[in-house]
């Protein structure tokens, strides 16, 4: 029988609000379950639909961070990576839930294959007023700003946020908000990776591709769907197999 205990997880796009009930208890499902029996967890962006603080200590936000920190204290490694709705992660949701933080971009090893992980959003290239917005909302100074606000004004703007990205997006050509293979190829090298792994463009698919006459590859998470469940990507590193997962 297949050990799962040495499993390493890959999850993005959990979009985690009190608006979407069954996927918040899918995710505290999968954490108990699933990720508990795992070795390692690897969250790659936008685990929270919206983050306006760590000081935003909401009965929701305190259930999942309490889930996280079951997980972590069970002996489970649970790395995080920022994503582009939930950059605002800070110290102490990092010190209350004992995960890691992972920086945006990240290498790792997979038995032995050099793997970048990245959120996406800075793979998007084309999209140059989002990468003009993202660079303007990680200024420390703007966040900074941002934090001096009283939760109720942060709530109101992240809404307007939230709302106008929608308005944007549905105006968007959809190749505009995919990635741009030329980025790729260049964060793909500049890091001498074979693979890639990452969200956000909520398009999961496993592209082959070629770097410097070496086959690569590009595996793109799935967004979770309240509906449709979640998907997890699992590496068996006994057996070196990648493969999906629904998470019900
Ligand atoms: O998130 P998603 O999938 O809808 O679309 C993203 C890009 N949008 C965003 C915005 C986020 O959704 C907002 C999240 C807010 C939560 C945290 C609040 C904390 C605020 C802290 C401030 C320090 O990331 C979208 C991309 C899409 O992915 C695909 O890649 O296209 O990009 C945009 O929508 C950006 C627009 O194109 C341009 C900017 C619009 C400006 C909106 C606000 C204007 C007011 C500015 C006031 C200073
Ligand atoms: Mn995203």
């Amino acid at each position: 029988m297949h050990d799962s205990s040495f499993d390493i997880l890959f999850i993005a796009d959990v979009h985690l609000s009190p608006e979407c009930p069954a996927t918040v208890a899918r995710f505290l499902r999968f954490l108990d379950s699933r990720a508990r029996r795992a070795q390692q967890l690897y969250i790659l962006g936008d685990l929270f639909d919206a983050w306006i603080g760590d000081d935003d200590a909401t009965p929701f936000n305190l259930r999942v961070i309490a889930a996280l920190r079951e997980l972590t204290a069970a002996g489970v490694d649970c790395a995080v990576l920022a994503g582009n709705r939930d950059f605002l992660l800070g110290r102490r949701f990092f010190r209350q839930t004992g995960c890691r933080r992972l920086h945006d971009f990240t290498c790792i090893q997979c038995a032995g294959e050099a793997t970048l992980l990245m959120h996406g959003d800075l793979l998007c290239s084309d999209d140059v007023a989002y990468q003009r917005f993202r660079r303007r909302v990680h200024n420390p100074l703007f966040q900074q700003l941002f934090l001096w606000k009283s939760l109720a004004q942060r709530r109101k703007i992240a809404e307007h946020y939230r709302r106008t990205s929608m308005a944007v997006n549905a105006q968007k050509a959809t190749a505009i908000m995919d990635v741009n293979p030329l980025t790729v190829n260049a964060f793909m090298q500049r890091f001498a990776v074979t693979r890639l792994i990452h969200g956000h463009t909520h398009r999961p698919d496993a592209h082959l591709l070629w770097l410097n006459g070496k086959s690569a590859r590009r595996t793109v998470l799935a967004q979770w769907n309240e509906e449709a469940g979640g998907e997890v990507l699992v590496f068996a590193p006994t057996r070196g197999e990648w493969r999906r997962e629904p998470v019900i």
